[in-house]
């Protein structure tokens, strides 16, 4: 089945796009800014707002018309989390019964990262839309060390409190600093000796589950994760992994 976006009328192809371009507000810049999307391709473009940020900087809305369809058929999703996960009670419930003990997580925001809310989303008792935080599951013990933490400073930790998952957030991409801090990570894990003690999971909104393997972190979790997401998937790979019986 093809699709194609529509704005006004069923299959019009129309898209909008926001984008700022360094240059002051004025007919020259707004002309400027309708080239530009043709050049991205679209068959037509119209701006329909402009608006000055900054001296020397405007903010664009403009309507695309594109005739690109795309075959909704043979899309594949990169799925992080699996939104046919356990719930808070379920989780806690498969917990006991099938480990028989707490499953010890310890995360946080590393290298230069200052973004602790994204991971308190997933780590704080109160968690983010309705969904409780994995500190708040009885048979799931955490450790939230918070944010510009040493990627050492985390491993230390997940050693210390004998971690069976290690989480990690990834907030700033500029620069692809989360790429360098990542591979920074798994090798300072792999020079310890240490890779597979633990389950590794990175998230943050511009994560994909697609790059968290491709860096050997077992996954990773884009924007509108939750706890359940993410307890699922360690509590589930523990078990597929029989993790209980080399560790402890
Ligand atoms: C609040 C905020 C801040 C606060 C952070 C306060 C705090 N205590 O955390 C402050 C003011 C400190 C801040 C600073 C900066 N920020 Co800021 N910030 C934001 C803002 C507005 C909201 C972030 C937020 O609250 N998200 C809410 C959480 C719940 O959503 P989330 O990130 O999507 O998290 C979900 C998923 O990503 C996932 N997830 C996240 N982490 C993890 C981890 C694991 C293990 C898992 C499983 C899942 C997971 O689950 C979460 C819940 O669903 C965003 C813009 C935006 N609207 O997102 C910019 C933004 C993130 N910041 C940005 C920038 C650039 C900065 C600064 C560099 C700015 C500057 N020049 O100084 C500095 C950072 C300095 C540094 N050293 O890191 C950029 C990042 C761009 C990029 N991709 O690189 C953004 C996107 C703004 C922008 N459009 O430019 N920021």
């Amino acid at each position: 089945m093809f699709i194609k976006p529509y704005g006004d009328t069923l299959n019009d192809g129309a898209v909008q796009l926001s984008f700022t371009l360094p240059v002051g507000d004025s007919e020259k810049a707004k002309e400027a800014a309708r080239l530009f999307c043709l050049k991205l391709g679209f068959k037509s473009a119209e701006v329909v707002h402009s608006e000055s940020l900054a001296q020397g900087f405007t903010m664009f809305v403009v309507y695309g018309y594109t005739n690109l369809k795309i075959d909704f058929d043979k899309v594949e999703i990169d799925a992080g989390f699996n939104d046919d996960c356990m719930n808070f009670n379920e989780i806690n419930a498969f917990i006991k019964k099938k480990i028989g003990r707490k499953i010890v997580i310890a995360g946080a925001c590393t290298g230069s990262d200052a973004h602790t809310v994204c991971l308190d989303a997933i780590m704080n008792m109160k968690g983010v839309n309705h969904h409780f935080g994995l500190e708040r599951y009885p048979m799931i013990q955490t450790y939230n060390l918070g944010s510009q933490v040493p990627n050492d400073e985390l491993i230390d930790c997940a050693v210390k409190v004998k971690a069976d998952a290690i989480l990690v957030s990834q907030v700033v991409t500029q620069k692809d600093i989360h790429i360098k801090n990542m591979k920074n990570f798994i090798k300072l894990l792999k020079s310890r000796g240490i890779r597979n003690d633990f389950i590794l999971v990175v998230g943050g909104p511009k994560i994909t589950n697609r790059l968290a393997l491709k860096l050997d972190f077992d996954a990773g979790f884009g924007r509108g994760t939750y706890a359940e997401h993410v307890a699922d998937f360690i509590v589930k790979m523990f078990v597929d992994l029989n993790f209980a019986k080399h560790k402890r």
